[in-house]
């Protein structure tokens, strides 16, 4: 099992002001922050992003949403980071999420969902390389 993930707080959640509370549940969680910056993307980054979904119905609309305000992507550390980080921010559908996860309590919808999860090892390590560069991965420190 590895030990990081790639969280990012969507637009929805930035926008409602709620960067905080969701750290604070993170932090509390017992993950350790090893990066974190607030940026946007374009929907063409986007799109590379969510490559996997390009068949999807709703990637047009994913890649709009992504793209629509500030984001911030984090590396997250913690023995078995992937699955215990899945099990922190819940269902896809925040309708569907158990009690006190984050897209429970911040989630409006399957799309606009609060926050994403690296779903793997393999693919929170492309996705941490999508939003870090080597120099900004200090992880010893
Ligand atoms: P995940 O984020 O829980 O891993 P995925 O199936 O990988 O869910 O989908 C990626 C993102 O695409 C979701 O977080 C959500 O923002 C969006 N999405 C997923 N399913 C739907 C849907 O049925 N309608 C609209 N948007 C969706
Ligand atoms: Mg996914």
């Amino acid at each position: 099992m590895g030990n990081k993930t790639l969280a990012i707080i969507k637009p929805d959640a930035v926008r409602k002001n709620v960067i905080g509370k969701i750290i604070s549940m993170i932090t509390k969680a017992g993950f350790k922050i090893k990066a974190m910056k607030y940026t946007r993307i374009t929907k063409e980054q986007a799109a590379i992003f969510y490559e996997v979904h390009k068949e999807r119905p709703f990637y047009g609309e994913l890649l709009e949403y992504i793209s629509s305000g500030p984001i911030i992507p984090i590396v997250l550390e913690k023995e078995n980071a992937v699955n215990e980080f899945r099990k922190l921010i819940g269902d896809t559908d925040p309708l569907k999420a158990e009690e006190d996860t984050i897209r429970k309590l911040f989630g409006e919808s399957k799309a606009i969902n609060a926050i994403h999860g690296s779903d793997s090892d393999e693919n929170a390590e492309i996705e941490i390389g999508f939003f870090f560069s080597k120099s900004e991965l200090i992880f010893n420190q």
